[in-house]
């Protein structure tokens, strides 16, 4: 645990302590700080508190700690446009949402209030989540599926720094050599490919602590980091806490509620946010003292803390101000739809605090006080699977989606004659010629009339095909009325899901009796649309063929 190298300054150090009175000569470690050099570091704190940004954080001593990141307030006049000058409303290219962004009356450290409502972080539950696990339908296969997990991760405590005195043969309290506490682990994530799904990420990662500075200059140890690994197709989003917002749910009032969150634009006072601000919830800054044989109490009294405590004040101010500059996520979340190089940070660690022997001035000789730990931070993220394919199957239940991905691909969904055989997505590829790329189709499970409003499944399954270059509507022509079906699909998708995707419809059962005149009525209504329209049997093979091409063109991978 102890470096090499220090040991070996410990024994054979080069500078050398004469004491008064004595012959004795001891060695102290060479890398101690001098008294100088403290000195002029104190010093030099005080010069750059004279001009420069860490002004402008808030240094009230009132021992108060620091703000949260949100807060849940009723919507008011500050959320409306009509009653608030400082309002601005805009729509973000990558995430198509409208954010709200409000400035803040004080605005001491140059954020300003996005106001969220309390719907956008609505977790959307499993129909069946109500249910016992006896009763819960059973997934397809072997292996569980998951494409959503609120995660809680937590960055570690910075570890605290030491108060020691060197000891020799002969020398009973020597200069202080007290050494600083090990920052805190990091949390990080990283995209990996290899995974198909969320089932193997925790709820909670917690990264471990950094631990307190010993003796002889020893440093702590650095707290262990997390490295979470997620499919490559995973976005990260900020939430706030899960309590909070199911409490809200409950709350008849919640559509009248926004959450209040804390964003920094790309620049000082800009307001449009890029960023979500992150607090720790850590001493305030002057406070956060260890001390050791006499109490604060007794170090109150005495001329030379307070001034050393000012001066570690500006030191304080220039740690908050490092944190508030880093601790940031961005307010559009983190898209992981490449595998990552190399680990990306999530949360930071806290800072260790600094042990006695920075304490040493020409005014305090026998230091017996060192700092806490910076602590570390901790938030909930929402992790979300979006898988990339290059189309996806959407249809009623029991349109024949499953079936016509065994027709087309080694894929092996479930078929059943009842609704939703199919509770999760999978991914089929299909090989064409030997010079034409694959392309990857994903069978979701089946959308009803109301899906909008969580009805059967719900819509948010639909994030699988979010990516996808085209959309194949899966229409069975067994029903009594396909084209009022295929109506129903795209009213539940809306027109904002259909822009800008290729489509294709698809329609299966055609071996059944009687269809033809409703594939006829079907092909109308499409090429009124524009749409190509095939009619299929995947049961029996009919027509497969022309729908494996007529899919390739409209994943528009095709080479020419
Ligand atoms: N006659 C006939 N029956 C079919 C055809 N395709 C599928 N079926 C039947 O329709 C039923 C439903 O098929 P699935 O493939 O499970 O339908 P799905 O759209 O995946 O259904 P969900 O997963 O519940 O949304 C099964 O009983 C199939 O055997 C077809 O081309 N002809
Ligand atoms: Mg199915």
């Amino acid at each position: 645990m102890i470096p090499l190298r220090r040991l070996f300054c410990r024994s054979f150090s080069l500078r050398s302590l004469v004491l008064k009175g004595s012959n004795y000569v001891s060695d102290i470690p060479e890398n101690a700080p001098t008294l100088q050099e403290n000195a002029a570091w104190l010093n030099r704190l005080a010069v750059r508190d004279g001009h420069g940004k860490i002004l402008k954080i808030d240094d009230d001593n009132d021992g108060k700690i620091e703000e949260d990141t949100y807060e849940i307030k009723q919507k008011s006049g500050i959320d409306n446009p009509d009653t608030n000058d400082h309002f601005i409303s805009f729509k973000s290219k990558k995430t198509k949402r409208t954010y709200n962004v409000v400035e803040q009356p004080s605005n001491p450290d140059g954020y300003h209030i996005l106001s969220v409502p309390t719907s956008a972080y609505d977790i959307a539950s499993s129909p069946y989540s109500t249910l016992s696990s006896r009763w819960r339908p059973k997934s397809d296969s072997v292996q569980s599926f998951s494409d959503l997990k609120v995660v809680k991760l937590r960055s570690g405590r910075g570890g605290s720094g030491m108060v020691s005195f060197c000891r020799d043969a002969g020398v009973a309290v020597g200069p202080p050599d007290g050494g600083d506490g090990g920052d805190g682990g990091d949390v990080y994530i990283m995209a990996v490919k290899g995974l198909n799904s969320l089932h193997g990420v925790k709820t909670r990662y917690i990264a471990k602590g950094g631990l307190n500075g010993s003796a002889g200059q020893l440093d702590g140890k650095k707290g262990e980091g997390m490295v979470i690994t997620v499919p490559v197709g995973t976005t990260i989003r900020w939430c706030p806490k899960p309590v909070e917002i199911r409490s809200l749910q409950k709350d008849p009032d919640h559509l009248n509620k926004v959450f209040h969150i804390k964003t920094v634009g790309q620049f000082y006072d800009d307001r449009i946010p890029i960023d979500i601000q992150f607090f720790r919830h850590s001493y305030a800054i002057g406070k956060g003292w260890v001390f050791k044989d006499k109490d604060e109490e007794y170090h109150l009294q005495k001329e030379y803390f307070l001034k050393l405590r000012d001066s570690v004040r500006l030191f304080d101010k220039q740690s908050r101000y490092d944190e508030i500059q880093r601790d940031r996520f961005p307010v559009d979340g983190i898209d992981l739809s490449e595998p990552s190089t190399e680990p990306i940070l999530l949360l930071r660690g806290g800072r260790g605090g600094l042990g006695n022997m920075h304490f040493l001035t020409p005014d305090i000789r026998n230091p017996r006080f060192a700092k806490l730990g910076r602590d570390g931070l901790e938030e909930n993220f929402i992790f979300e699977l979006k898988l990339l394919a290059d189309l996806g199957l959407v249809g009623l239940p029991n349109a024949g989606k499953s079936t016509l991905l065994r027709a087309i691909s080694r894929a092996r969904p479930k078929v059943g004659h009842w609704k939703f055989t199919t509770l999760q997505p999978t991914i089929g590829t299909i090989f064409l010629r030997i010079d034409q790329p694959p392309f990857t189709v994903a069978d979701i499970p089946g959308i009803v009339e109301g899906a909008k409003e969580n009805k059967g499944m719900g819509l948010s399954f639909l994030r699988h095909i979010e990516r996808s270059g085209g959309i194949i509507f899966v229409v069975s022509l067994g029903n009594k009325d396909p084209v009022k079906d295929l109506q129903i699909l795209e009213e539940e998708l809306g027109q904002d899901r259909l822009d800008g995707k290729n489509k294709l419809i698809v329609a299966t059962k055609a071996d059944l009796d009687g269809t033809k005149e409703q594939f006829g009525l079907l092909k109308d209504y499409c090429s009124q649309k524009g749409w190509k329209c095939v009619p299929c049997s995947p049961k029996t093979g009919g027509n497969v063929e022309t729908v494996i091409q007529l899919m390739a063109e409209c994943s528009g991978k095709m080479n020419d």
